[in-house]
């Protein structure tokens, strides 16, 4: 068992006090009304890690077990590609005046922490045309190929949240589990094409009371990095918002055809603009890099310069690491992977799938960064490629 998984409570969200259902509402609002429910990651997540840091470095005792508690919002927003394109998303963010983040706040914490996520559905627009059937969470709010033990409370309780007010649909469930297994997943709505849009991120657990290693007895690491990948259609969230907007004909999602290619939501050459895309570090020093497929498609990830080590998979430390220089992830896969990068350069790091690493069909783009390993003076001996349209 990975985790234990609860709901510890599911509240109805009004904006009157008072407002009460007679018992006939409420069972025609569970009946009719579908209920939007999703679930999520936090911005705070860094600080608690580096309070974490600060308390296990500075005190030999093992930290204690902490409370985290997160709130996350269902909004919506357009991502900007480097080739002026802007794709229609639907995600998390912790601030109920913020657009979405794709991928949704990254929550991490350390083992033995208990988790408690608030998801909030308050937005008219998306709640009452892009609902979520809530018994659907059961098999995946957080989802790994080993699976979530879940007990079977889960589907009774979130089923008694939906409301109705004035034609809206609003609502707020909150989820608690207790992180007990050291590893990286992927948290997303349960329904695939709700998570298509947008509604997914990372969960990092921490080995309790160890620093710099993804679990005990895995190499330890000078730099940490968290790939979220992911794939889209332009074209099928384009009619996604405007089905939302203008009630035109739902989007056949049988038709995937997805044309943009994500590290962190972000596409080659824009991988390389942000220092948590690519990886940046010292000859010499080791990198561990969460990858998680939170798209559709699978992912090969390949490196080149250097083979790494596999050493965890799922949210599971492997009994046996061992070496790749491509690797297979199916959507819903994670992967632990630890780099030894040890000859100073300018190296490759990109899904081996050809056709992914393209914008909307033109080469280069997509799931594509870089790895710069720089001399101890700071230089790197290999020039900056040609960064195409930037
Ligand atoms: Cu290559």
């Amino acid at each position: 068992m990975l985790f234990k998984f609860a709901i510890i409570r599911t509240e109805n969200f009004m904006t009157s006090k008072n407002f009460r259902f007679t018992r006939k509402t409420r069972v025609i609002a569970m009946l009719v009304v579908p209920v939007t429910v999703l679930f999520i990651g936090a911005l705070l997540a860094t600080q608690f890690m580096h309070g974490a840091a600060r308390a296990a470095t500075s005190n030999v005792k093992q930290p204690s077990a902490q409370v985290r508690n997160y709130t996350f919002y269902i909004r919506d927003n357009w991502m900007k590609m480097p080739d002026g394109q802007r794709i229609y998303v639907i995600g998390y963010t912790d601030k109920p005046q913020g657009a979405a983040q794709v991928p949704g706040p990254a929550i991490v914490v350390d083992q033995g922490d208990t988790v408690n996520v608030t998801v909030i559905n308050d937005k008219a627009s998306l709640s009452n045309n892009f609902p979520n059937a809530a018994g659907n969470l059961t098999t995946a709010p957080l989802q790994t190929v080993d699976g979530l033990q879940l007990p079977s409370e889960l589907d009774k309780e979130i089923g008694a949240g939906p409301i109705a007010k004035s034609g809206q649909n609003w609502q707020k469930v909150s989820y608690h589990f207790v992180a007990q297994q050291p590893g990286s997943y992927l948290y997303h709505d349960a329904t695939p094409m709700h998570a298509q849009m947008g509604l997914y991120g990372a969960l990092t657990i921490k080995p309790k009371g160890i620093l710099s290693r993804a679990y005990p007895g895995a190499p330890p690491y000078n730099k940490e990095y968290t790939f979220v990948l992911s794939d889209m259609d332009s074209d099928a969230h384009k009619s996604t918002y405007d089905n939302l907007t203008k009630g035109s004909a739902a989007v056949d999602w049988t038709k995937y055809h997805p044309n943009y290619f994500f590290i962190n939501s972000k596409v080659w050459p824009d991988t390389m603009m942000d220092s948590n895309d690519s990886l940046n570090v010292t000859v010499g020093q080791t990198v561990l890099v969460r990858l998680i497929n939170a798209g559709s498609e699978v992912h090969m990830m390949h490196t080149h310069g250097h083979h790494f080590q596999v050493i965890g998979a799922n949210g599971q430390k492997l009994a046996h690491p061992y070496y790749k220089d491509t690797l297979m992830l199916a959507p819903g896969e994670t992967a632990d992977i630890s780099l030894f990068l040890n000859k100073p350069g300018r190296y490759m790091f990109h899904d081996h799938i050809e056709a992914n690493t393209t914008n909307n069909g033109v080469y280069p783009g997509g799931m594509m960064t870089m790895i710069n390993i720089n001399l101890p003076n700071g230089q790197n001996p290999v020039a900056m490629p040609d960064m195409g349209n930037k």
